[in-house]
């Protein structure tokens, strides 16, 4: 079978890109080559490149998957996106990235790219535990391994912060301008986070560094979704239906989209606006809309779904009793919200409600319900401390959590790179007080939580009515 490559001859009901991709040049580094950035940033650009063309290609690095560069080197970068809804399919086949590399073949030629002057952006989508935040203390997280790596070879690194730090100190050793690091992944002030990484790693090689970091690099920070599953062999046979070649790196994803940005770039950026992002002074707003009422609901979804045997968050959503869960929920988390300009949250939810259902996406409760660890804290956990603090009960987040510790007791294995702790938590659980021992993980609950008996009661009396 013949595979999706330039000299592919699409149809003309397939949309390809609208520009010269034999003129396009580099611009960004994307690290995190997987399906969100596929379905996401690189539609963006590639909406962008067909508006007002300017080089603005993307090199995209795997930390991790060689298999995915090798693939979309045979492909000449190209892939396909099937956008589906209750009323069909739609292909659209992207054109922004140019070049694809794999950290573990060749960090060196990832290197020399952030090192390239024509770089002027680097954008992540690595997930939450790749960046090694301290559960504690929300800095470096010392025994997290690609940060014990990076600090002890900082010119070998082999993490996110450990080529962000690296690549910027062969710019300023070359008297070049930074870039601007745009972090995309679904943690709470984003850009914040990664810059108070990335400042602590470098003063632990070089004070001189760390100072011109803080001093010229801008890390802002933006929203993003859309609802994109991993790929399977469905996803790629169906891609070889409406393409009429195999395309190995088809992702099929939802049609929202939507990607909130905070305006402070150092260089240029593309015109992401006219693939309808949203420049705006101070994302927080947006960010904790999306972490509270999608994610939020989201991981409701995954743990009721793995309790009930339920494979997909579409068939958790076919059941009336979790429909009315999942809104019970995302009222509660809508009080803890101020107002998102030029949103309607009523209107958000129903929709949020709508694109769970959507018959044709088929996303497992399972990938969701991983590294719990990772996302709970800005999912439920904060969420419940404002809550408290304004004289809610918090009761639905006490719910969420009690299913959180429901699915962790009957679970074979444990997907979260907490994955001991929270174990030996399930083994330790007395009687007494069942939840005891995870309330004792360092830096899972916050403190208001911890020392919140009446929380607590909460959250133990709701995991013993689950049974
Ligand atoms: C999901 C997200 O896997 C998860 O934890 O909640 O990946 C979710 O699908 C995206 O954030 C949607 O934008």
């Amino acid at each position: 079978m013949e595979r999706l490559s330039a000299w592919t001859q699409l149809h003309d009901i397939i949309e390809s890109p609208a520009y010269d991709r034999q003129a396009l040049k580099p611009g960004i580094v994307h690290i995190g080559l997987g399906a969100f950035h596929r379905a996401h940033q690189a539609i963006y650009t590639d909406a962008a490149l067909a508006h007002a063309f300017g080089n603005w290609g993307i090199v995209g690095v795997s930390l991790r998957s060689t298999e995915i560069a090798q693939d979309m080197r045979v492909q000449d970068c190209l892939y396909s996106v099937v956008a589906r809804n209750r009323s069909g399919d739609s292909v659209r086949v992207v054109g922004s990235i140019v070049e694809a590399l794999a950290a573990n073949d060749d960090g060196e030629a990832v290197l020399a790219r952030l090192a390239d002057p024509a770089i002027q952006i680097v954008t992540l989508t690595v997930s939450e535990k790749a960046y090694g935040i301290d559960p504690v203390n929300s800095g470096l997280d010392h025994a997290h391994p690609a940060i014990a790596n990076d600090l002890k070879s900082p010119t070998r690194p082999t993490g996110v912060i450990g080529y962000l730090t690296e690549g910027l100190a062969r710019r300023r050793a070359a008297g070049l301008p930074p870039f601007t690091v745009l972090c995309c992944d679904n943690l709470p002030s984003n850009g914040r986070i990664v810059r108070r990484l990335v400042i602590e790693l470098a003063a632990a090689r070089d004070a001189g560094l760390a100072e011109w970091i803080s001093e010229t690099v801008s890390f802002p920070c933006s929203m993003v979704d859309r609802i994109v599953p991993a790929a399977t062999a469905e996803t790629r046979a169906r891609a070889k239906r409406l393409l009429g070649v195999e395309d190995r790196l088809s992702i099929e994803a939802e049609t929202f989209s939507q990607w909130v940005i905070e305006d402070d770039f150092v260089g240029d950026r593309p015109a992401w606006e006219t693939g309808g992002a949203l420049f705006v002074e101070n994302v927080e707003p947006y960010e904790k809309m999306k972490l509270r009422l999608l994610n939020g609901s989201h991981s409701l979804i995954a743990y009721l779904g793995q309790l009930q045997k339920l494979e997909f968050v579409r068939d958790v959503m076919a059941v009336p009793e979790n429909v009315a869960l999942v809104r019970r929920h995302m009222q509660a988390a809508v009080r803890t919200l101020d107002p998102v300009p030029g949103i309607d949250l009523a209107y958000y939810m129903d929709q949020l409600v709508e694109r769970f259902a959507n018959p044709a996406i088929a996303h497992r409760t399972q990938q969701i319900a991983m590294d719990g660890s990772q996302k709970l804290p800005q999912r439920l956990f904060q969420p419940a401390v404002d809550a408290l603090s304004s004289g809610d009960d918090a009761a639905e987040f006490a719910f969420a959590t009690a299913v959180w510790i429901a699915y962790l007791k009957q679970a074979e294995t444990v997907d979260d790179p907490r994955a001991r702790e929270l174990q030996k938590a399930t083994a330790d659980a007395a009687s007494a007080d069942e939840t005891a021992s995870f309330f004792a993980i360092a830096g899972l609950f916050p403190g208001e939580l911890q020392a919140n008996r009446a929380w607590r009661n909460q959250v133990n009396s709701l995991l013993g009515s689950l049974r």
